[in-house]
């Protein structure tokens, strides 16, 4: 048996993507790209996905109405930025939310910038000047239980991971292909005060079962964008899209900054190109919160967000899922 909103559209009154969901005070909150209708041709760019802003939505319970709380930020309070707020995360931390957001800035390189707000649904207000030394996309933040916070994010193609593998940018950097090792996402730890970056950010590892690197060539499992982090019985679970091949993965590994062990697969392709999620504990169950392109009948920057229960055994296991099966 599904719950009645499960992998529906949660809201339709906007295009809502990349969903990033926690529990704030009982509550459940969800950070996501707010995707906008632009007639514009699509690329490996990502130059069709044009957002403009964030909304909050929410949801007081899974079987509630999910909410927009309308206008959380937009690009023109924002003094660095360019263009292209893509997918976003949230925090609680010291009495405060946090929105951490990547977005071109004004020579159109991808960075990452904070915003605070004494609510969950903002609005938010940003800091001048984006993370010292952040670059690419999808930031997902965790907060460890010993109170230390850190940063997953970085993305391949439009979010540009591959032109900073020299140290700078380099818009013409050769992408790793074929037996090269895969970029992993990168890594850094928070300020306590989340203004800053106190590691220097660095790439993170993901096995095989025989503990070499994945390869580039590896598409099927290789790390390509939208990472996020949950932690159970003391393990940490790094799970990501694969991009190309469109898989949500994930990969295991006592400590947060790994390395990781490829572990399998979280759910098979959506309706789009893309795929990002966030996973969840409700009420002592997993969710996963991601979305597909029903809603516009299949546009590939024209997402809704959706949610459904995800099956985790007591040993961390993940039981893939088919998006569009029949419930049983
Ligand atoms: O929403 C824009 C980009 O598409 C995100 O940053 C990626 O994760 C992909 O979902």
């Amino acid at each position: 048996m599904r719950r009645k909103n499960e992998r529906k559209p949660l809201v339709t009154n906007i295009y809502t993507a990349d969903p990033s969901a926690h529990v704030f005070n009982g509550k459940i909150y969800i950070y996501p790209s707010h995707d906008v209708e632009r007639d514009v041709p699509d690329d490996d760019d990502g130059d069709q996905y044009m957002m403009e802003d964030y909304h909050v939505l929410s949801m007081d319970s899974l079987d509630s109405e999910c909410v927009d709380n309308g206008l959380a930020l937009s690009q023109d309070d924002v003094p660095w930025v360019s263009k292209q707020m893509w997918a976003p995360d949230a925090i609680y931390k010291n009495g405060k939310y946090y929105l951490i957001f990547p977005a071109k800035d004004k020579e159109g390189i991808f960075r990452l910038g904070v915003a605070e707000s004494d609510s969950p649904t903002g609005p938010f207000k940003p800091q001048k000047d984006f993370i010292k030394g952040s670059y690419s996309i999808d930031p997902a933040v965790f907060l460890d239980e010993d109170g230390r916070t850190y940063c997953y994010y970085g993305g391949l193609w439009g979010g540009q991971l591959e032109m900073w593998q020299t140290g700078s940018f380099n818009r013409d950097e050769a992408r790793p292909s074929g037996d090269d090792p895969a970029l992993g996402p990168m890594f850094a730890e928070f300020s306590e005060d989340m203004t800053e970056f106190i590691t220097k950010p660095r790439h993170l590892e993901i096995l095989d079962e025989n503990g070499e690197p994945l390869k580039a060539s590896d598409e099927d499992r290789r790390y390509f964008e939208g990472p996020w982090m949950h932690k159970l019985n003391g393990k940490y679970y790094l799970s990501y899209s694969t991009g190309t091949t469109h898989y949500l993965c994930y990969a295991e590994s006592d400590k947060p900054d790994g390395p990781f062990t490829y572990k399998g697969r979280v759910m098979e392709p959506v309706l789009g190109w893309t795929t990002h999620h966030s996973i969840v504990n409700i009420d002592r169950e997993w969710y996963l919160f991601y979305h597909d392109c029903e809603l516009s009948g299949g546009v590939t920057h024209e997402r809704c967000v959706k949610y459904t229960k995800l099956d985790v055994d007591s040993e961390g296991n993940i039981r893939t899922i088919h998006p569009y099966e029949e419930a049983e």
